[in-house]
């Protein structure tokens, strides 16, 4: 393709303009993501001016440098006074040029970027490419036209389901979708020319100008109530659902509300928590000391204990592309890993989140075996063996046999120190904690521990890996617990002292989940079984200091044999399966309390809820004074998405503020 610069001195930086042969190509130049910005949005102003009035451009083309299109509008502009042009001034200006403007997705296009686009006149992309409108995970809509363009162009329900969900759409659904109109088969700039090309001097269509299809309001009405049941109380995806339903109005009505709603909500406490906790994500991965640390190479994984634990992180590193090889005590024990690993693709494979070919290739990439030697080829080692410190080093000093020197040692220890069990190898530098969180295959959080004497690239290791896993670590310090189940020991102590003072487990839950948790305290811990922490509870006890205020309430449930939903009792009763307050605990609690002389009292929701968030703050504060994590946003991070913390509260140092 032929290109000579032109009136580039018209357009301030950093968009870029070139023409071809009569088609003006502006070239949106933003790194990283080439948000736009107040710069952007005035280059593209002046050059969609120069494009109407100069008689040489026949057409436009709009394209993102880099891999990607555009990232969306500017998060860190939010919440400062607005500058002029608006993205939607700008839109509309694409939208209303005389000349046609064709928008060439080099890649993702996301949030404004893709609102940009559908306010183009013809969209092509390349196979890499993708679209999505995730303003919903930010606690905000669309602002610039998504929600009245998207559902013109694609119907209602689709335009629901991509909105409400945030999901991205790849280039072959967007087609198939008719959100983009072509997929560059060669050269995309080419192609996007091309079309602009074919399309001068032809009537334009314009997404704003198309009559929404009306769908069958039986449908509509189902998917809506879907989005509202699973938002729990979130704005965002309810206004969601408001905008697009109602996008059968006239366009300039609906553009109005939805600016309006975008605008409230952005200043709203809900998405400035969301915009915390997406920046948190990006920070998390910045950890110190590792600016210009290189990751140790790893193809193979091994993988001690096939457990559910194990089996998880095992479909997972199958996941990304990694060999395998599963280590388990005995052949028979090794073959129903092995049989546990593949049931759990299998499932995959059914829900269609998997397909046979990947499926066929994560198998092949699978061996597993009861002899140590054969885990020789590892370039790191995870073990999810029982939690016990004697089995722990006598594998890791096993391992430390058969490995070859520069392969990296993790625990997935819970509670146990991993400096000791470092200090059973011969080369503790290469030894570091890898916390996940269970079903491993499907949980985000891996908490990647920073033993005394890991090394630097150690480190960086687990964290590449993880992060291939396509998870979210978090680096912490050693302490009982690390960061996550430290706080949740807080958290788990308050609500005992509730419990004593006055407040019963159903209330508490009832707060809890009425601020956003999927379920409360003490549901959970039904589910999980009361049986392990209470083995803990019974090691600890004669180390327990006496003058600290310990609650026996949990223990007397486990002596009266109240293990949780499994034994059909817990917290809670479960006549025929559902869970119902009991008496008996009731009665137990008011026993606790009598024998302490605590006379109790009522509290309000409000109560509850401020005791047990000030005690996870407190702790979060006393784990930074320790240095034990980094930033209040890694706290954030572990509590959200290890503990059900709701993302769209911000975590509790943030809740805190
Ligand atoms: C919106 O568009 C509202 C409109 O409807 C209405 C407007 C009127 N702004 O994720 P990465 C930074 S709302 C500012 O690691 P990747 C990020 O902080 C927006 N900064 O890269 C990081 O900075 P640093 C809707 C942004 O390649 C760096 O870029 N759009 C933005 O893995 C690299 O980020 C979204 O919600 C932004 N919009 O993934 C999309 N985006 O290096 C949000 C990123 O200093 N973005 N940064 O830590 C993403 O999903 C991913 O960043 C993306 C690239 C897929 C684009």
């Amino acid at each position: 393709m032929s290109e000579t610069t032109a009136f580039s001195s018209t357009v301030s930086a950093p968009n870029s303009v070139k023409a071809s042969n009569g088609i003006l190509v502006v070239t949106i130049d933003n790194a990283p993501v080439n948000a736009t910005s107040a710069d952007v949005r005035t280059g593209l102003e002046r050059a969609l001016s120069h494009a109407e009035a100069a008689a040489d451009v026949t057409g436009v083309v709009i394209t993102g440098a880099g891999k990607t299109f555009i990232g969306g509008a500017d998060i860190k502009e939010f919440g400062k006074p607005a500058v002029e042009p608006t993205l939607p001034a700008v839109i509309e200006k694409i939208e209303a040029l005389s000349k046609p403007v064709v928008a060439a997705l080099n890649g993702v296009a996301l949030g404004g970027g893709l609102e940009l686009a559908l306010s183009c006149h013809y969209r092509v992309a390349s196979a890499a490419a993708q679209v999505g409108l995730p303003e919903v995970k930010l606690g905000i809509v669309p602002g610039a036209g998504g929600t009245q363009r998207l559902p013109r162009l694609i119907g209602i329900p689709a335009a629901l389901d991509l909105i409400a969900s945030g999901r991205s759409a790849k280039a072959e659904e967007a087609l198939s979708l008719g959100i983009i109109d072509e997929i560059a088969s060669g050269d995309l700039l080419e192609a996007a020319v091309s079309a602009a090309r074919k399309l001068a001097g032809k009537p334009l269509r314009r997404t704003g100008e198309l009559t929404a299809a009306t769908a069958d309001p039986a449908e509509i009405k189902k998917a809506s109530a879907k989005i509202l049941a699973k938002s729990r109380g979130q704005k965002a995806p309810a206004e969601v659902v408001r905008l697009v339903t109602s996008s059968t109005r006239p366009f300039a009505e609906g553009l109005a509300d939805e600016r309006a709603t975008f605008l409230a909500l952005r200043d709203s406490r809900e998405a400035a928590a969301l915009r915390h906790v997406f920046f948190a994500e990006r920070e998390a991965s910045k950890v110190e000391g590792l600016e210009s640390v290189e990751a140790r190479p790893v193809s193979t994984i091994g993988i001690c204990g096939l457990g559910l634990m194990g089996s998880g992180i095992a479909v997972a590193a199958l996941g990304a592309g990694y060999t395998v090889i599963g280590l388990d005590q005995t052949p028979e024990a090794a073959e129903k890993g092995r049989e546990r690993i593949i049931d759990l693709l299998e499932r995959n494979l059914a829900s269609g989140r998997l397909d046979q070919t990947g499926f066929e290739a994560r198998k092949a990439k699978l061996s597993v075996t009861a002899s140590d030697a054969d885990l020789a080829p590892c370039g790191l080692v995870i073990e999810a063996v029982f939690d016990d410190l004697a089995v722990k080093t006598d594998l890791f000093r096993r391992l430390d046999k058969v490995v070859r020197p520069d392969a990296v040692l993790a625990t997935n220890t819970s509670y146990l120190n991993p400096d000791e069990i470092a200090a059973a190898t011969a080369y503790p530098g290469r030894v570091l904690g890898m916390h996940f969180f269970s079903p491993a295959h499907v949980m985000r959080l891996v908490e990647v521990v920073r033993c005394a004497k890991t090394a630097p690239d150690v480190l960086a290791t687990g964290l590449a890996v993880a992060r291939k896993l396509r998870k979210l670590p978090v680096v912490t310090g050693v302490t009982e617990g690390f960061i996550g189940n430290r706080i949740f020991s807080a958290y788990r102590r308050e609500a005992e002292f509730l419990l004593e003072d006055g407040a019963l487990p159903h209330e508490i839950d009832a707060a809890l989940e009425d601020y956003g948790f999927p379920m409360g305290l003490f549901a959970v811990y039904d589910m999980a079984g009361l049986e392990i922490a209470w083995a803990r509870r019974k090691r600890q006890a004669a180390a327990r200091d006496p003058s600290i205020r310990y609650v026996e309430i949990a223990d007397t449930l486990c002596e009266a044999g109240r293990f949780g939903q499994k034994a059909g009792r817990g917290w809670y009763a479960y006549p025929e399966g559902k869970k119902a307050i009991d008496p008996e605990v009731t009665a137990i609690i008011e026993a606790a309390r009598a024998k302490k002389g605590i006379t109790p009292r009522t509290f309000s929701k409000d109560e509850i809820l401020r005791r047990l968030l000030d005690a996870m703050a407190a702790e979060g504060e006393a784990l930074l004074a320790e240095g034990i994590a980094a930033r209040p946003g890694d706290i954030d991070l572990v509590m959200i998405n290890g503990y059900g913390f709701p993302a769209y509260k911000g975590g509790p140092m943030f809740a805190s503020n």
